[in-house]
């Protein structure tokens, strides 16, 4: 089997690029031209831009059985300050990624996510009404029917993940999860006396991002079912102090001594609160290993380690 991945230098490409080729899968990742080194995962670099349609040429040279797309700009918060951009990477990357696939009949997996549902209260699943908040919800809500249209249109084998927010010690450092663990290490270590962040009582889902690959595989790879679209999320609602809580707990410290907020980190428009319900995808047998104390544990433990003198 042949997959292809678009995203593969982010968190999740790492992740699934592991996972698949421990299945046997030979791994072909498209890696977006940069003058900076970038953490790139042991795979065939294909050197390309789905935002170039020259994508769908390396594409049919290839003749993946399985695209993976994760290839987007995937900060919510910086979407307002790019939003053309951020429409262009997420919204007619997806198009051109779709174009791709049909042309070598590949079954298609998209990146969707739990920021499609926006202001709707929780718990949210499959039949939610969608309400984005951020041109990066907007541009992943068109590619969400994209890919919606494709299956309906031209039987593509499309499926889109809307996935809940999913963290590990790959996380980038500009997402809340990942700004925390970093600050708890260095205030741990000495090296900082506090963390300064925006919204404290926004609430969200986390799962582990290797919980998370291992759901999109499953997926795609079910036959019992027809493609549809499916919630991958742990069920378990908390805010972003809560997670302070548990992270500076973990060192010994008491969050409400170190954490700052400025309302420079605030957005122009909030999404409130995130909780899937993962029900749909359970029922395929999918079932997720980490809960939030772990992820949190295993983030602040790595962030030690990569600061440590
Ligand atoms: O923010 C609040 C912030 O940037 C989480 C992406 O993977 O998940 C991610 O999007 C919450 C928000 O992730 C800070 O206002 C407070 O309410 O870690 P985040 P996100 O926006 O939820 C979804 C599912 C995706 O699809 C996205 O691609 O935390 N918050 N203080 C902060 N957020 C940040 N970044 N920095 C702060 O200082």
């Amino acid at each position: 089997m042949k997959a292809f991945i678009t995203g593969v230098t982010g968190q999740d490409g790492h992740y699934l690029t592991e996972f698949l080729k421990n299945k046997g899968y030979d791994v072909y990742g498209l890696v977006r031209r940069s003058s900076q080194p970038r953490s790139i995962p042991d795979c065939e670099i294909v050197i390309g831009d789905v935002t170039d349609t020259s994508v769908v040429d390396d594409v049919r040279a290839i003749k993946p059985d399985e695209i993976y797309n994760l290839a987007a700009m995937s900060h919510v918060a910086d979407s307002f300050k790019i939003p053309e951009y951020t429409f262009n990477v997420n919204a007619m990357g997806t198009l051109n990624m779709l174009e791709a696939a049909l042309n070598v009949d590949a079954k298609f997996y998209q990146a969707s996510t739990s920021e499609l549902f926006g202001t709707e209260p929780p718990p949210q699943d499959e039949g939610t009404r969608f309400h984005p908040r951020s041109p990066y919800g907007v541009a992943k809500l068109a590619a969400f029917f994209m890919t919606v249209n494709y299956r309906e249109a031209y039987g593509l084998r499309a499926y889109n993940g809307i996935l809940f927010n999913h963290e590990s010690p790959l996380r980038g450092k500009d997402f809340v999860t990942q700004k925390i663990a970093e600050g708890v290490a260095r205030i741990h270590l000495g090296l900082d006396d506090h963390i300064t962040l925006g919204n404290l009582e926004a609430c969200r889902d986390w799962g582990h991002a290797k919980d998370y690959v291992r759901g999109m595989w499953h997926i795609m790879n079910d036959n019992r079912v027809e493609p549809s679209d499916y919630v991958l999320a742990t069920g378990q609602l908390a805010a972003v102090k809560d997670f302070c809580a548990f992270a500076f707990e973990h060192v010994g410290l008491k969050w409400q001594d170190y954490v700052r907020t400025d309302k420079k980190f605030l957005r122009p428009a909030e999404v409130p609160s995130l909780c899937g319900n993962p029900s749909k995808i359970e029922r395929l047998g999918w079932r997720r290993e980490y809960n939030l104390r772990d992820i949190i544990e295993e983030m602040v433990d790595a962030a030690i380690e990569r600061f440590k003198p």
